[in-house]
């Protein structure tokens, strides 16, 4: 059982304040931190300033949990939710909850011996099952790498977010192998470019030249991958997160149209703003095989907003980011229903990361489609591909 709770507040990548949980159980003790995003979606749960969710956690969250038995992942992420009462978790802090969740399964799954990824797919299976997924396979997912970005993660760069990479290969070794390449060989041909002072990095860690042209960076990853004998090794997607972008939507479709003519664009996340969901939906319609729509923004990891999504049929595919909803149940209960639907399902980190890696854990765990990550640079995103490797070698040997 819990026997002890800490919380403090740590520094982010981006320089501001998060909250790390630590709880104690006999001789275990396990740490979980919470990020952030940057370009939110309006209808995650309220991530409350760090110095006030620690001290939710100290002094209303700690007394209630404190003798909760562990490996009761249901009950207990019910608890911090009734404790809360509110739809969007704004009493004592979504990140407070998550932050308590996550630590949660990491000294459950230390009790029953087993890794966390481990004990995420114990947790995960039986949703499954019941989305008629039999057995829950243990295949890596696939990596959705940041490569350039701009938007809100490095303005004055390109008007989209993110422009990432999918590797074609069966292992996450041979996929990292092929981004750090092309990772590399972009710097290079960047600096070219552009000047050795374009190759400054943006908030995940890829990099930021300045454009106006949306699919210029597309065109750069392609020479990139030209020059570096990569071509054919990778796919390509785009987080739009059209929220913060100025175009509006008919010309957010001509370059939609021109990406999927020019590029071997496979995903799309976020095409419109969250309040649009006609225009996904004539979108999808459009492309609905060979092109993976997601929504972010549109969905928030939140069931209600998905059943509104699935109704018109807007997407095809789900971000899936803990902090938007607040607990380690609730995530779960939105991949169970995004596999009822039939949508691929992509963890995420966040724009402001920490050095914790619970979401290459819960990408193996869930059995995910793939995994959006920063680029292979920066600490905070190179902990999660650390991650995914070492599970990966303890799955290969
Ligand atoms: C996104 C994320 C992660 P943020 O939009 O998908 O890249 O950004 O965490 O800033 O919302
Ligand atoms: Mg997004």
């Amino acid at each position: 059982m819990i026997e002890n709770v800490t919380a403090r507040s740590i520094l982010n990548s981006r320089g501001e304040w998060t909250i790390e949980v630590t709880l104690r159980s006999g001789e275990w003790k396990v740490t979980a931190s919470v990020p952030q995003g940057e370009s939110r979606g309006s209808r995650e749960v309220v991530s409350l300033p760090a110095d006030q969710a620690v001290k939710n956690i100290l002094e209303i969250i700690a007394p209630t949990i404190i003798g909760h038995k562990l490996g009761d992942q249901n009950n207990f992420d019910d608890k911090l939710k009734k404790l809360d009462g509110t739809p969007n978790k704004e009493k004592l802090g979504g990140n407070a909850l998550l932050g308590v969740s996550m630590a949660y399964s990491r000294l459950s799954a230390l009790s029953a011996n087993l890794s966390l990824w481990q004990y995420l797919r114990e947790l995960a299976i039986p949703s499954v099952k019941n989305a008629q997924h039999s057995v829950l396979p243990v295949t890596p997912p696939r990596l959705l790498s940041l490569m350039i970005e701009g938007g809100l993660h490095a303005p004055g760069a390109s008007p989209f977010q993110e422009y990432l990479v999918l590797p074609r290969a069966t292992t996450i070794i041979e996929s990292i192998n092929i981004i750090t390449k092309l990772y590399s060989t972009l710097r290079q041909l960047i600096s070219d470019r552009f000047g050795s002072s374009a190759t400054r990095l943006g908030d995940e860690g890829a990099f930021a030249p300045a454009t106006n042209d949306p699919l210029a960076p597309f065109a750069l990853i392609t020479e990139a991958s030209q020059a570096s004998g990569l071509a054919d090794k990778f796919e390509v997607g785009l987080d739009a997160a059209a929220d913060n972008v100025s175009l509006n939507p008919e010309e957010l479709n001509i370059l939609y149209d021109q990406a999927r003519m020019n590029y071997p664009l496979r995903y799309l996340e976020d095409p419109f703003k969250e309040n649009e969901l006609d225009n996904f939906v004539s979108l999808l319609t459009k492309f609905d095989k060979g092109l993976m729509i997601a929504g972010d923004d549109l969905t928030v990891t939140n069931v209600e907003r998905m059943k509104l999504a699935q109704a018109k049929k807007s997407i095809n595919a789900m971000i899936i980011k803990p902090n938007q909803i607040g607990t380690v149940t609730e995530t779960l209960e939105a991949v169970k229903l995004a596999r009822e639907y039939g949508w691929k399902v992509i963890v995420s980190h966040r724009g402001q990361e920490t050095n914790d890696d619970f979401i290459a854990d819960l990408a193996w765990g869930i059995g995910a489609d793939g995994i959006k990550l920063g680029a292979p640079a920066r600490g905070e995103r190179v902990a999660k591909y650390n991650r995914l490797l070492e599970i990966e070698a303890t799955l290969l040997t």
